[in-house]
């Protein structure tokens, strides 16, 4: 793999202030947001009061903590445009949530909004490893989803040529990088093995791919997943992470020359971590909740939403801005098996492990007789081989590692579904 490692004079100034420097702008830009929540948004003004605190009451980030939450359910509540702070002609763009469980989540952006993602997007796309002119085929989906439009708008700011492909038409993704032949892709790990298959059965070497970089996110995936991805393709696989609510693909982003957790772009999302069951701040570097505040958003600021993603925050290293771990799981993907907290990432890992196996997995749950049973459909590298020897084995791992018993079905090619963006990776038939 090359070294993409950014000449540190293209980096924005900030990426390399100190952290007094990074604590000030914060505070300054806190403060305005609050304020301007405040003054704008009902829902917020409303909550503040009934918490009783004021704008005013915020002097230094750690005051941050006596504000109230915004959940989801305020979102929905507020549906479509409740939660605006700004007249609804001064939004030039509007996204949503694609919202499986009830109303879509609809958030929105001043044109300084799409100039500031644009901006953060640029400077995780050059954390990756790209830079002004290199080629960029971006298969994250178009349309309502952040995660299509948000690169594209990022990669524009880099000056990257961008080849907008969207999500879907796998043999059309692989014939479009082998002929205009990108530097790197932007894709949820689970569709570039979708990719990954199809470069398999049109009889094509991954590994002598164009691509030099994939920037992964969207999902949850494991560093297990990353050394199976880069050794696939023979390129470097970087970790990127947002969300709609906050802004989009962008808030944090690996750097590849580290590929040790994700910076978070501090000078636009304030993170906190709680305990996800009480809301209390945790101590530092411990493990729990991400809570993100916006300190530059007009149409949609959003003060500390509770994400539902578990992580914890980590010092800075290749920039001066914090790190999240790798996301281990969305809290409501948190499986309760007799007792026992599964994440699908732990699943992933074991199969990873598990030599023989492909990286395609699904989890179903159902409830026989009143005891949640889970069981693990994947689907074996090479047809010829042992099946029931590899379901044994993955079986014996997950209960070494993670602690419970599942039933495994080690299935043909093509048995477990695939990904075309975000992998559904849990089926639950508890009724
Ligand atoms: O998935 C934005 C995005 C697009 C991020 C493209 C990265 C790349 P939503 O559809 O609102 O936005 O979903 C946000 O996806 O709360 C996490 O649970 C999950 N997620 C996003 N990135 C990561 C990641 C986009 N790198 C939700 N690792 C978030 C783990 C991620 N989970």
């Amino acid at each position: 793999m090359k070294d993409l490692t950014p000449d540190p004079g293209t980096l924005d100034p900030i990426e390399k202030a100190s952290r007094d420097e990074i604590t000030a702008l914060q505070t300054e830009r806190m403060r305005w947001s609050l304020q301007h929540a405040y003054d704008n948004v009902p829902h917020y003004r409303q909550s503040f009061d009934t918490a009783g605190v004021h704008p005013s009451d915020f002097r230094m980030l750690s005051d941050l903590s006596r504000f109230p939450f915004t959940q989801k359910a305020d979102l929905r509540a507020n549906y479509p445009f409740g939660m605006f702070a700004v007249p609804r002609d001064q939004v030039a763009r509007i996204h949503a949530s694609s919202g499986t469980t009830g109303q879509p989540t609809v958030v929105g952006y001043t044109q300084n909004d799409l100039t500031n993602w644009g901006a953060v997007v640029a400077r995780s796309l050059r954390a990756s490893g790209l830079k002004p002119g290199d080629l960029l085929h971006n298969a994250y989906g178009y349309g309502l989803f952040t995660g299509g439009l948000g690169i594209h708008l990022g990669a524009d700011a880099l000056g990257l040529t961008t080849v907008p492909v969207s999500g879907g038409m796998t043999q059309r993704q692989v014939r479009l990088i082998e002929d205009f032949r990108p530097k790197g892709i932007t894709v949820t790990p689970s569709y570039a093995l979708s990719v990954l298959d199809e470069y398999a059965a049109q009889g094509l070497d991954p590994r002598e791919s164009p691509l030099e970089v994939g920037i992964f996110g969207a999902e949850p995936w494991t560093n297990a997943m990353r050394q199976e991805i880069e050794a696939a393709f023979d390129m470097h696989a970087v970790d990127i992470y947002g969300l709609s609510e906050v802004m989009g693909p962008g808030v944090a982003n690996e750097c590849v020359e580290t590929k040790d957790g994700l910076h978070v772009w501090e000078d636009h999302f304030y993170p906190e971590i709680v305990d996800p069951a009480t809301g209390e701040p945790v101590a530092e570097g411990e493990r729990g909740e991400l809570v993100f505040t916006s300190l530059t958003k007009e149409a949609f600021p959003i003060i500390r939403y509770r994400t539902r993603d578990l992580t914890r925050l980590l010092p800075g290293t290749a920039r001066s801005m914090r790190r999240m771990e790798k996301v281990t799981g969305r809290s409501d993907d948190m499986i309760i098996l007799r007792g026992v907290n599964v994440f699908p990432t732990q699943i992933e890992e074991s199969i990873m492990a598990t030599a023989g196996l492909a990286p395609h997995f699904q989890i179903e749950l159902s409830r026989p007789d009143r005891m949640d049973q889970m069981a693990v459909l994947c689907e074996a590298a090479d047809q010829t081989s042992d099946s029931d020897a590899l379901s044994r084995a993955l079986a014996d791992h997950i209960k070494q590692t993670v602690g419970i018993s599942v039933s495994v079905t080690v299935g043909p090619t093509g048995s477990v579904a695939r990904s075309q963006g975000k992998a559904v990776r849990i089926i639950d038939n508890r009724g």
